[in-house]
């Protein structure tokens, strides 16, 4: 992919953020969702490549724009690319005006990103000291002993990020016994996930369960900076584990490996903080203009770029028809 992808995408992640910082706070979830969708989307039209998207707003029937298969990007160059998006992660949080919300892509050569279907996924995030460390198959105490071996500091020490659920009652009595740190959070488990990747961030692992989708964005990120990631799809019936195999998990209930959910050594992630969090700062208006906060990854070379933009939207035709003021 041509490198120059890195600075296109970021503004489509800009793009979103920015449509969608005018709904913080508003209670309203879906509304902030349709900005951050619009956004993305009409900025994708500005990025040379053919893009298709293979994980997005859902299926076609159900989701009006940045469908499953619905093709992207204004050709131009001739690579073919799959398009992993989450154009608002944390709707709930953009709603209460809580911190971690984030606008947030992956970009692939084709059959480069893992079409994972829309369920959960218990899953494991680590930055690089916890490679070849941890496993989605050891208990988590043995997880968080390990992790704070490699980390070289005391157990105490290690702060785990779980999404605050009923479900995860007994991970985080488990957590909390072996002797580390939990930060419960009340939505968005992508953000942490892709800070696990900055040891200064203070998220030092993710744990539990949350959606399959955002998964595998965050196994995207954490290929670009070394760290490490795995999920294991949770599914019910026996329809939902046929449609699982026929998309390519095999056996349903394997281990997804981060060389399963992103094959391809050519990834690029882009993210742009809408609610500030550990990861990146929200957007902030300004008198000056308009600044946001980004990461651009790319695996292929290892690189990590941090973009703070200040936007003059009266002069941005495009990002200002969807930014309501
Ligand atoms: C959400 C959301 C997460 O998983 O909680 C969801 O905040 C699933 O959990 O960021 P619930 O159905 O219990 O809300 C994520 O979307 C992504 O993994």
């Amino acid at each position: 992919m041509r490198r120059e992808l890195t600075l296109e995408l970021v503004r489509v992640t800009e793009g979103a953020a920015l449509a969608a910082s005018s709904w913080v706070g508003r209670g309203d979830k879906e509304k902030a969702d349709q900005a951050a969708v619009d956004a993305m989307r009409r900025l994708f039209e500005t990025v040379q490549l053919e893009g298709e998207i293979v994980i997005g707003e859902g299926e076609m029937d159900e989701a009006p724009m940045l469908y499953i298969g619905e093709k992207v990007g204004a050709g131009g160059d001739g690579s073919k690319a799959h398009i992993a998006v989450d154009p608002l992660e944390g709707t709930n949080l953009v709603a209460k005006g809580l911190p971690g919300a984030i606008a947030v892509l992956a970009v692939a050569p084709e059959g480069g990103i893992l079409r994972a279907p829309d369920c959960y996924m218990d899953k494991i995030a680590v930055g690089p000291a916890g490679k070849g460390v941890v496993s989605l198959d050891l208990p988590p105490e043995e997880n968080v002993r390990r992790l704070a071996q490699a980390l070289g500091k005391p157990v105490s020490h290690v702060t785990v990020v779980i999404l605050d659920r009923p479900r995860h009652q007994e991970l985080i009595r488990r957590v909390r016994e072996a002797g580390a740190r939990i930060r419960l959070i009340s939505d968005g488990d992508v953000a942490p996930a892709v800070a696990t990747g900055f040891e200064e961030s203070g998220v030092d692992m993710v744990l539990g369960i949350g959606g399959a989708p955002e998964g595998v964005l965050a196994a995207a990120a954490l290929a670009c900076l070394g760290g490490d990631f795995q999920g294991r799809l949770i599914l019910e019936t026996e329809e939902e584990k046929r449609r699982a195999e026929a998309m390519g998990v095999r056996p349903w209930n394997k281990l997804l490996t981060l060389d399963d959910l992103v094959p391809a050594e050519d990834v690029i992630f882009a993210a742009t903080g809408i609610t500030g969090g550990d990861l990146l700062r929200g957007v902030r208006h300004t008198r000056d203009g308009v600044w946001t906060d980004s990461i651009v990854l790319r695996r292929k070379t290892g690189t990590v770029r941090r973009v703070e933009a200040r936007h003059q939207l009266e002069r941005k035709p495009v990002v200002s028809q969807l930014v309501r003021m």
